[in-house]
């Protein structure tokens, strides 16, 4: 599915994003960018803000859609609104849009079904071309929008000149290796599997992470919920501190998802603190990283790609273990209780 978002936007050494029609004055002039979704939708783009501020400078606000429709938001002609649905009929979603464009502003969607609602009334769309998403968690949904946010990061990075040509190739030729990767680390996905076995009778977990992997650490945590029906939260780790470390007991299971090289002493000291509270730790963290055995008790490595892409690597084991998890407890995975597919009313 990634690959379907990544490919037909590569061509000759650069990104065309044809489906974007603004001007390279127009995409010059915008000085706020809101990305507005729910649930998976709405952690995609909380990724999307890290990577886009990261390579275009321009200042992003990531908002829940039940929340947008009703605040009215302080929007004008330089604002863009890039609206992310994988069914393009989330109710709420639906109706931030409209709300968005009442006062004149552009609008962009991602979205993954074909003419659907917000397809049709979005003044640009970016279809992910995931293919149909059967069940009803989005999970290549998910992936597939982050790739379609890395693009378009790394297109208005480079319009704007934000984006040097020397750190643009490197982007380029990994966005390109990004699927592969993907793959590489489903070739592990047993490990997976056997933890989730071991933790069948889990009742609290906590997801950590910091910078991108925050946003990694609130999908995970979703997806835990969705189908495994456990209770979890997810925290930007430096707030553990600020109340949910009282939560952590003995046999809690914290998940650390910590790709951020520049951020590891911060998250390790996180997760030293839980494990001194009797924490069960399981780190996620990328293949050359192994001095993290010295903190966590079960490592799951991730191949190695670029800081900002890392979101895609980390989520597919986490929602493998939301999986796994479900399968053990025998529960319908494609078909969890209380959920639709697309939330219309
Ligand atoms: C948003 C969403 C999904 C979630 C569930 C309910 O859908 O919250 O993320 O998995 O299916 O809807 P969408 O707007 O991305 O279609």
């Amino acid at each position: 599915a990634v690959r379907d978002t990544i490919h037909p936007r590569v061509k000759d050494g650069k990104i065309v994003i044809d489906e974007l029609h603004m001007s390279e004055e127009q995409l010059k002039e915008i000085h706020r960018i809101y990305i507005v979704a729910c649930g998976s939708a709405y952690h995609a783009g909380v990724s999307g803000k890290y990577v886009i501020e990261q390579l275009s400078r321009i200042p992003v606000e990531v908002d829940l859609a039940s929340e947008f429709r009703y605040r009215n938001p302080i929007l004008d002609e330089h604002c863009l609104v890039i609206i992310i649905s994988q069914s393009g009929e989330t109710a709420d979603t639906l109706a931030a849009m409209r709300e968005a464009k009442k006062h004149g502003v552009r609008t962009l969607a991602v979205v993954n079904v074909v003419g659907s609602s917000i397809a049709r009334e979005a003044d640009d769309v970016l279809y992910t071309w995931a293919g149909p998403e059967i069940a009803v968690a989005t999970t290549k949904g998910y992936t597939s929008q982050l790739a379609a946010l890395y693009l378009l990061g790394m297109y208005l990075g480079q319009t704007r000149r934000t984006l040097s040509q020397e750190d643009y190739e490197p982007m380029l030729n990994e966005l390109e290796i990004l699927p592969d990767k993907m793959e590489k680390l489903l070739e592990s996905k047993e490990d997976i599997q056997y933890l989730a076995n071991r933790y069948i009778g889990l009742k609290n977990v906590f997801f950590l992470g910091r910078g991108i992997d925050y946003a990694t650490a609130l999908e995970a945590s979703l997806k835990l919920k969705e189908i495994s029906y456990v209770h979890s939260e997810a925290y930007a780790a430096g707030e553990l501190k600020h109340g949910p470390i009282a939560l952590i007991e003995k046999g809690t299971l914290v998940v650390g998802i910590v790709t951020q090289e520049a951020l590891y002493g911060k998250i390790v000291s996180n997760l030293v603190e839980v494990k001194s509270r009797g924490a069960f730790v399981l780190a996620v963290t990328n293949e050359d990283n192994t001095a993290i055995e010295k903190t966590a008790d079960f490592v799951f490595y991730v191949p190695k790609t670029l800081p900002l892409f890392t979101g895609l690597m980390a989520t597919v084991p986490l929602q493998l273990f939301a999986y796994y998890v479900a399968v053990a407890k025998g529960y319908d995975v494609d078909q969890p209780r209380n959920l639709a597919k697309s939330v219309t009313v």
